[in-house]
C-alpha cells in the first residue's frame, strides 16, 4: 500500500491511527504500536502534571543537578519519572537512556524488543515561566538478542536506525508528532476527550522560509562562518524567532519553515544540545517532512555515538536553509573556538 491508501482523515484518534498503520506491516506484533500507546498514555499524565504546575507549586528547582550539572526542576524530575515507569511497565522495552539518568537503565524486560532515549522535559529553563515545554522520544530496535539483558550497543546506535520518533509540545494546545519512517503526523490532544486527534497529516516542512532561530546571545563566541551565515539571514532580512525550548521552536519551524541553529561557543565547543536525546529524533522527524539536520559536517543521523551524552551542534529545519547555511559553513572548515 502506498501512502494515499492508508492515509486517514483529519480527526481520527491516536489509537484508530496506530492500529491502522500497523496493519500495512503483514508480520508487525504489535509491541511498537503498544509501545507508541505507552508513550501518548505517559504524555497524558506530564501534561496534566504541567497544567497544575503554577497551582500546587510543583514547580522550582527540585534541589538537584542533572548529570551535565543543570539545575533539575521538580517538573524534569517527575516527567522523567512517568515516562520510565510507563515504559517499564509496557514490557516492549528492554532499556532506556533518558537525559536525565547518568546510565543505561536495564527494564529487567527482557523479552522487550526495542530501546528508547528520551528527553522526558526538554526547554527546562522555561517551565517556571508558562513558556511551551516538550518531551522529545527516540525508538530503536534492540541488536541484541532478546531474551537477554540490554546492551550498551543497543542504545548507541545511528540515528538513521531509528524505527520511531517523536516528541510532545504542552503548549496553547497539547500535541503530539511522531515518525515511524512512513511521513510525519501530528495529534492534538483534546482534554475533554482525553484523546489525542489527527490534526496534522502527512506533515511537510516548507522547502524554504524565513525565519530563523538562534540564541544570538552566543553571538561573540560562534564560529566567524556562523556569524556569516547570520549576517546573511539579516540581509535576507529574516525573522528572528527563539523561544528557547527546541521542541516549541522546532515544531514551529516545521509548520511555518525556518532553520533552527545551536552552533558551538566557547562555553560549548561541541554545542548543547544532545545527539541521543534531542538531534536524532528530530533530524529524522525533519528529514521525514522533507527537511535537514546537520552538525555543520554531518548529516545527524549519519553519527556513529561515542557517549551517552554526546552533545552536538546542530543545525535543524527546512532543506534549501540548512543547504545554504551548510554552504556557509563549509566555505573553510569550522574552526574550533
Ligand atoms: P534542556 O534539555 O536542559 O531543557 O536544554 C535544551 C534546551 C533546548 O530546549 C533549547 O533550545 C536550548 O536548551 C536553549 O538553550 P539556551 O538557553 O542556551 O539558548
Ligand atoms: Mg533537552
Amino acid at each position: 500500500m502506498n501512502r494515499e491508501e492508508w492515509a486517514l482523515p483529519v480527526g481520527t484518534a491516536l489509537d484508530r491511527f496506530i492500529s491502522k498503520h500497523q496493519e500495512q506491516f503483514p508480520y508487525a506484533t504489535g509491541e511498537l504500536s503498544q509501545l507508541l500507546r505507552d508513550i501518548a498514555l505517559a504524555g497524558k499524565i506530564v501534561n496534566r502534571e504541567i497544567n497544575r504546575a503554577g497551582l500546587i507549586n510543583i514547580t522550582g528547582t527540585f534541589g538537584a543537578q542533572n548529570v551535565q550539572g543543570e539545575e533539575q526542576q521538580k517538573l524534569d524530575v517527575i516527567a522523567n519519572v512517568r515516562f520510565i515507569r510507563a515504559l517499564r511497565n509496557g514490557g516492549e522495552v528492554c532499556g532506556i537512556i533518558s537525559e536525565e539518568e547518568e546510565d543505561l537503565i536495564d527494564t529487567e524486560k527482557y523479552e522487550g524488543k526495542y530501546v528508547v532515549a528520551i528527553d522526558p522535559l526538554d526547554g527546562s529553563s522555561n517551565i517556571d515561566v508558562n513558556v511551551s515545554i516538550g518531551t522529545i522520544f527516540s525508538i530503536y530496535r534492540r541488536l541484541s538478542p532478546t531474551g537477554t539483558p540490554v546492551q550498551m550497543q543497543d542504545v548507541m546506535q545511528e540515528g538513521f536506525k531509528q524505527v520511531a520518533a517523536g516528541y510532545l509540545l504542552y503548549s496553547s494546545s497539547t500535541m503530539l508528532v511522531y515518525t515511524t519512517g512512513h511521513g510525519v503526523n501530528g495529534f492534538t490532544y483534546e482534554p475533554s476527550l482525553g484523546e489525542f486527534i489527527l490534526s496534522h497529516a502527512d506533515m511537510k516542512m516548507p522547502e524554504n522560509a524565513s525565519i530563523y532561530s538562534v540564541n544570538e546571545g552566543n553571538y561573540r563566541d560562534f564560529p566567524k562562518e556562523v556569524k556569516e551565515y547570520l549576517e546573511h539571514c539579516k540581509d535576507k532580512r529574516y525573522s528572528g524567532r527563539y523561544i528557547g525550548s527546541l521542541v516549541a521552536d522546532f515544531h514551529r519551524n516545521l509548520l511555518k519553515g525556518g532553520i533552527y541553529l545551536y552552533p558551538p561557543t566557547e562555553k560549548a565547543p561541541k554545542g548543547k544540545l544532545r545527539l541521543l536525546y534531542e538531534g536524532n529524533a528530530l533530524a529524522f522527524i525533519a528529514e521525514q517532512a522533507g527537511g535537514a539536520a546537520t552538525d555543520g559536517e554531518n548529516r545527524i543521523l549519519n553519527i556513529v555515538p561515542e557517549k551517552l551524552h554526546q552533545r552536538t551542534p546542530l543545525y535543524i529545519g527546512s532543506k534549501s536553509m540548512v543547504d545554504t547555511c551548510s554552504q556557509f559553513l563549509n566555505t573553510k572548515k569550522l574552526t574550533e573556538v
